[in-house]
């Protein structure tokens, strides 16, 4: 399981919540701050209409979409950065994801405690990111303290270290988050190395009333637009109990009707947070599955074949590479073969986003 988003926030914000109707991890939900003290992991399916339709095409074959893990991570408040609450606890838990997902409370209810006592969406993500810059403070303050004992020695990378951390405590000293998409490939290994919270990507969740978008919602969406974030609204209570008691995915819809809603926000959410991490998907349909499979952008052939089958990456000879709506529109690979819609691929392939590939080894 390679790539992981954090559900970050205040607490009694809605984290669990979201966990719970995205995965069947039974979260504990209270209307108590805090009530999440340790993390709770969960696994999600992408959906993909992409793979639906290959599924639909070949009946016969088991569909397996790909997945993404989430973090559900304690809620923390305005001094977590010094130990406040469960804060270093919930610091130290984020360094390890690939993705942030804010959650912003933009739900009213008196049975639910805000814990700064009002809805403030604006003043509620300032205190998360300014806990979030003060802990890459305190990171890169503890590494250029160090390096700049250590380029005493006259070492040549060690000054070059020492430079570029302390360009990037100027710039979170400012105030500032680190734009990863700015810095060089030295700083970019810096930042992954350090694990610096504010680098990485984020997205909004407006987690709403049972009413759908609202003032609060709106406020987020207008900071998000500010700040170069997307924003997903949701209503994670909604969402949650449509989980629990909906079996099937027919169910699922009917319910989402009943309750106005077009389109689960879960999956809008889960295709965000898969954008957000720079993934593609490419399908399989050999042997028994149509499958979906998620690589970094810029993943090259034969380690794409490596994910179907840890043998492939060196047994690569080459690839023979559809695209979904050929298949779709001919209905069969050999149609395609004598349409010339099959490109060859070698080893240098990028793997695009949308490609059926059957590898071919040695
Ligand atoms: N009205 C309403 N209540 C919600 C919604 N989402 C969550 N809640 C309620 O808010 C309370 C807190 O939800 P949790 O999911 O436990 O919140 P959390 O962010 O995980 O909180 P901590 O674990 O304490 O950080 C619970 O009582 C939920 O039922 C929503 O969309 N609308
Ligand atoms: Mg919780």
């Amino acid at each position: 399981m390679g790539f992981t988003c954090g559900l970050i926030g205040l607490p009694n914000v809605g984290k669990s919540t979201l966990l719970n109707a995205l995965s069947a991890a039974g979260a504990k939900v209270e209307s108590y701050p805090f009530s999440t003290i340790t993390t709770n992991i969960g696994v999600v399916d992408v959906p993909d209409e992409r793979l639906d339709l290959l599924a639909a095409l070949f009946p016969e074959k088991q569909k397996i979409p790909t997945q993404l893990q989430l973090l559900d991570i304690a809620g923390l408040v305005s001094g977590a950065s010094a130990g406040e609450g469960l804060g270093n606890q919930f610091l130290a838990e984020i360094r390890t994801v690939d993705a942030i997902l804010h959650v912003v409370r933009c739900f009213r209810d008196e049975n639910v405690a805000h814990v700064t006592g009002e809805l403030d969406p604006e003043g509620d993500i300032a205190i998360v990111n300014t806990e979030l810059l003060l802990k890459d403070l305190e990171t890169l303050q503890r590494t250029c303290a160090t390096l700049s004992r250590q380029q005493k020695s006259g070492d040549r990378q060690i000054k070059t270290r020492f430079t570029l951390c302390q360009t990037l405590l100027e710039t979170v000293a400012r105030g500032s988050a680190i734009d990863i998409g700015e810095v060089d490939s030295d700083a970019e290994a810096l930042i992954r190395e350090l694990s610096l919270l504010t680098a990485k990507p984020v997205l909004y969740i407006a987690n709403v009333d049972d009413n759908g978008k609202n003032e609060y919602s709106r406020r987020v969406e207008e900071l998000g637009q500010r700040n170069g974030i997307r924003t997903i609204t949701i209503c994670g209570r909604i969402e949650a109990e449509i989980a629990e008691i909906a079996v099937t995915p027919l169910e699922r819809k009917s319910y989402l009707t009943a309750w106005g809603l077009a389109e689960s926000g879960l999956s809008q959410l889960i295709r965000a947070s898969y954008d957000l991490l720079k993934l593609v998907t490419f399908f399989t349909i050999d042997g028994p599955e149509v499958r979906a499979w998620t690589v970094p952008q810029n993943t090259t052939a034969p380690i794409a074949a490596g994910k179907v089958h840890s043998d492939f990456a060196n047994r690569f000879v080459q690839a023979e590479v559809m695209d979904v709506e050929n298949l779709c529109q001919y209905k069969s690979v050999k149609t395609l073969r004598e349409k010339g819609l099959i490109r060859r691929a070698g080893r240098d392939h990028i793997v695009q986003d949308g490609e059926i590939i059957h590898f071919i080894c040695g």
